[in-house]
């Protein structure tokens, strides 16, 4: 234990302490006399006079390991000492059912997993939360919202089983999800997964990461709905209860300027700083409550340290010289495992035997006293007067630092143990150590089986559970889908231009924004409208949108922007509609996300529009885009400048080949990649019926491109064909070759099928692909009804492309796995273009020759089909030698 810490050093460097004993005592008397104002102008006039004098000196953003809020600054607990004790009592019965309910899984069936540490470090957060602070949404107020730690779910669980929401057999069925159903009983997922169980939970978190930064902009996109006068502004807050281990995570820390810039303090963190994660310690060569408070600290959060409980304040009362404090200090986190995992005659000796100071405040303890002194985490004193600072506290978010212990209670067997994050089986002999240690009234039998433990509905506990929740509003977690509704405008009303398009010239992004702009101008629909972008507005010409609808800030605008004078002036206001989030993608999609799921969280529909460049979405952030779906999220994504060929100059990391590959794989997302602007008026019409009229929990990701072309008008019956992925443009009833043409290689396929039949003298069909998802999960679903139930009806696309066996062609701008993926329910011989390998910069035209997708190959590759056995290798060079192809390519593959 003797390691050289700032500490140390600065007991070094004190030359005189008589001196800094002077100053000290100055500035408490300072602080005595004229309040704590006074002393912190006296000690900024000092930084300043130190600035000047060249001293280059800034406070460390580290205090010390102790708690920050003083004993004498604790409010009384609610309810006082009796409703304490029966909190305690409370507190023990979830943390054993919640151990029960993984133990009893596992010990049914080995593979199940699941977590009993974590919440045993997190149940005294959660239940001071559930106690005094969540407040449920009601008729009058909106209702906390609360992120709960993932693998913390069973002692969630365990709560809402006392409460008389889930049941015994709920609880037996935990991670039985699907056997449970079978059973005609709700399985209780894994981690909070409203998908799973859309009445309970109302955030998904079991990717470590999504949690913190969804947290931070659902509060943000809070205080937008307030700013924007859509939901009436009160004192809610997003709680978030999260892992010190999971603070590593990029997103867990991304949000932390955006909350403090907006002084979001309807924002708490709760930091459960166990210590440890998986593996082992989260920073065992130092304090992770340290580094977070330097990190929130510098951000501008609101820090608040909870790292003892009430039993150390008469050992820090006694510890005049800072010994115990200094010890503590210099305690680095790996070795505070080694305390919490060892018995009281171990910290006697290694903790407190480290000087005869400390061993004078040791010696104030018994070895049982010192095994039992609490950390901050498991004290509900300490943890009240925490949550209570947090939300008194104004203009800035609050972090909680709590410091815990992992598997606190699992005695011997978990406590502090490297390995008891995993841990999912306990030995009847720790089982009633634990039975003990939390004073459960349950016999040895009752422990061997595992019972589950509800106390009597008139019991003191019972009573005073239900009480404080009717007092907090009602039961939470609880999701809620009310159906309201909103009106769709007819299709005529914003998307005519588009319709009756008459080989007018546009891209579909110049299209896509168009349409936004007249349904923002809805009477109806138009302030549930919300645009969000990643510094990209200009780029996919939306700037018109700043002038018309503004940008929210919730600051409104505090200088006199430079192009004041344009009508399109960047326009930042309080009621702004468009979400600006500047370059983050991932905090884009979190705004998408919260607005996406206004219609359950907040009972206000919305539906929000992120528009961004397409190679930056599901490749990028699409861990979060799976949590948006899981969590039913309503709206639209438009994936922008796509198509690997379509983006042109700006090459490999631009041009997105990919992102349909990963968007069909998510099954409430609808994907399309419409050619024609018509089309996309009715994909988008589509989507705001089944998601804003029929409460359907899909949601759209369309991509649309920045190339200009002409664009025809709508064909008479096309609507279905759009919406179900495929339609025909060019019909031939004595079609040689079909051409499928997807997205803005549809007029390559168009432009091919000129070529054959103006060169060769082939007639060529030519369909619109907008969706080859929507055809393949069609095609998987007919082909299962087909073997399951006999059912015979076809999929769309055999059933359109039957009657001929002309060979088929597929090319898209994406990698050819995505055409591929209807190639079971193409009744010919089938050929698919598209473009794998790495993008490259170049013009459009030289694109999509290099990755073979344009129309001479598309003529070509149809030609080859057609005349398969039937030509010889001479007769197909000369062929390509007449489209100036050359089949020596060395790269066919953009490898
Ligand atoms: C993105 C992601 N990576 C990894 C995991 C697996 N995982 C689940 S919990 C956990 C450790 C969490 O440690 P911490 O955040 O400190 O929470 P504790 O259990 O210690 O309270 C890991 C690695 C995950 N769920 N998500």
């Amino acid at each position: 234990m003797d390691m050289i810490t700032p500490e140390h050093l600065i007991r070094q460097l004190d030359i005189d302490e008589q001196e800094t004993a002077e100053w000290i005592a100055a500035l408490k008397s300072v602080l005595a006399t004229s309040g704590p104002e006074r002393a912190r102008f006296l000690l900024s006039q000092l930084s300043a006079t130190a600035r000047d004098a060249g001293l280059n000196w800034r406070d460390a953003r580290i205090t010390p390991y102790v708690n920050t809020i003083r004993p004498q600054d604790e409010p009384a607990y609610p309810g006082g000492s009796d409703a304490l004790a029966i909190e305690e009592r409370l507190a023990g019965i979830m943390r054993w059912n919640a151990l029960a309910m993984v133990v009893r899984a596992n010990r049914a069936y080995g593979e199940l997993g699941g977590h009993i540490a974590s919440y045993a470090s997190a149940a005294d957060l959660f239940e001071v939360g559930f106690n005094h602070f969540f407040r449920a949404r009601s008729d009058d107020f909106g209702g906390d919202l609360v992120y709960f730690q993932p693998h913390s779910a069973p002692g969630i669980y365990a709560r809402a089983f006392l409460e008389g929401r889930l049941t015994e057999d709920n609880l037996s069925h935990y991670r039985q999800e699907i056997s449970a159903r079978s059973a005609g009983i709700q399985g209780l997922s894994s981690y909070p997964h409203p998908w799973l169980m859309p009445d309970f939970w109302q955030f998904p978190t079991g990717s470590m990461g999504i949690g913190p930064i969804s947290a931070a902009y659902q509060a943000r996109f809070m205080r937008y709905l307030e700013h924007r006068g859509m939901v009436a502004a009160q004192p809610r807050k997003v709680w978030g209860v999260f892992g010190d281990g999971e603070m590593d995570e990029p997103e867990s820390l991304a949000a932390l300027s955006l909350a403090s810039r907006e002084k979001l303090d309807n924002l708490v963190f709760v930091i459960n700083c166990n210590l440890q994660r998986l593996d082992g310690p989260v920073r065992g060569n130092g304090h992770i409550v340290d580094e977070l408070e330097t990190l929130f600290g510098g951000a501008g959060w609101n820090v608040i340290k909870l790292l003892w409980g009430s039993d150390w304040d008469p050992l820090f009362a006694r510890d005049a010289n800072g010994e115990l404090v200094d010890a503590l200090n210099r305690t680095v986190d790996g070795q505070l495992q080694t305390f919490a995992a060892n018995d009281g005659p171990f910290n006697r000796e290694h903790f407190f035997g480290q000087s005869p100071g400390l061993k004078a405040i040791g010696a104030m303890l018994t070895d049982e006293e010192i095994d039992r002194l609490k950390r901050g985490g498991h004290d509900l004193r300490k943890i009240f007067a925490a949550y209570h600072a947090a939300t008194h506290h104004s203009g800035q978010p609050t972090v909680i630092l709590a410091q815990t212990k992992k598997g606190f209670g699992m005695g011997t067997a978990g406590q502090g143990k490297m390995t008891t994050h995993q841990q999912k089986k306990l030995e009847q002999s720790d089982l009633i150590e634990f039975r003990d240690r939390f004073k459960l009234p349950l016999t040895d039998a009752q422990v061997e089986n595992l019972e589950f433990y509800k106390p009597a509905a008139d019991s003191e506990e019972m009573k005073h559970l239900q009480a404080r929740r009717a007092a907090l509003g009602g039961y939470m977690p609880q999701r809620a889908h009310d159906g309201s509704t909103l009106p769709v405008p007819t299709i005529a009303s914003y998307a005519t231009f588009a319709l009756d398009a008459g080989m007018k010239e546009m891209s579909t992004t110049m299209a896509l924004v168009r349409m936004m702009g007249s349904l923002l101008k809805d009477a109806g629909l138009g302030k549930h409208v919300v645009p969000i972008v990643a510094d990209e507005a200009r780029t996919f010409g939306m700037a018109n949108l700043f002038r018309q609808v503004g940008i929210y800030s919730a600051q409104g605008q505090l200088y006199q922007p430079e192009d004041i004078g344009s009508i399109l002036y960047y326009r930042e206001a309080k009621d702004g509609q468009i979400l600006e989030e500047g370059i983050t993608e991932a905090g884009a999609i979190s705004s998408w996300t919260a607005a996406a799921t206004s219609y359950s969280v907040h009972g206000l529909p919305m539906l929000p529009f992120y528009i961004y460049y397409s190679m930056f979405g599901f490749q990028r952030i699409g861990d979060l885009i799976w949590a948006a779906a899981d969590q039913r999220s309503r709206g639209f994504l438009i994936g922008a400048t796509s198509g690997r060929t379509t983006l042109g100059g700006e090459g490999l990391q631009h041009q997105d080949g990919t992102s349909h590959l990963v968007s069909a794989t998510i099954p409430n997302c609808k994907s399309y990649d419409p050619a024609y602007a018509y089309e996309l008026a009715v994909i988008v019409d589509d989507g705001m019926q089944r998601m804003l009229q029929k409460n359907e929990d899909v949601f759209y990701y369309i991509t649309v491109t920045n190339e200009n072309e002409a664009q025809p008008s709508i064909p008479a019956n096309a609507h279905e064909g759009i919406l179900r992925g495929m339609h025909c443009v060019l019909p031939r009833e004595d079609a040689q070759v079909r051409l499928l043409g997807a997205g803005p290689l549809l007029k390559e396929a168009m432009a091919a099928a000129s070529l054959l039949e103006g060169i060769f003298d082939v007639k060529a069909e030519v369909w619109s692909v907008t969706s080859f998802s929507e055809l393949a999960r069609n095609g998987i679903a007919s082909e299962r009804a087909q073997r399951l139930q006999h059912v015979h009806d076809k999929p769309w696309i055999t059933e359109k492309l039957q009657g001929s066996t002309a060979p088929v062609i597929a090319v898209s701008d994406y990698v050819r796995a995505v055409p591929e993926s209807v190639r079971a329910y193409v009744p010919a011989p089938f050929v698919t273009l598209g473009t794998d390998g790495f993008g490259r910069s170049d013009t459009r035209a030289a694109l999509r020759d290099f990755f073979e997708v344009d129309a001479k190959w598309i003529t070509y590759t149809a030609l080859a089909e057609l005349y398969a056995g039937k030509k010889t290798a001479d007769e197909m060079r000369e062929i390509a030698a007449r489209l100036e192809l050359n089949l020596d390519k060395v790269i066919s593959t953009g490898c």
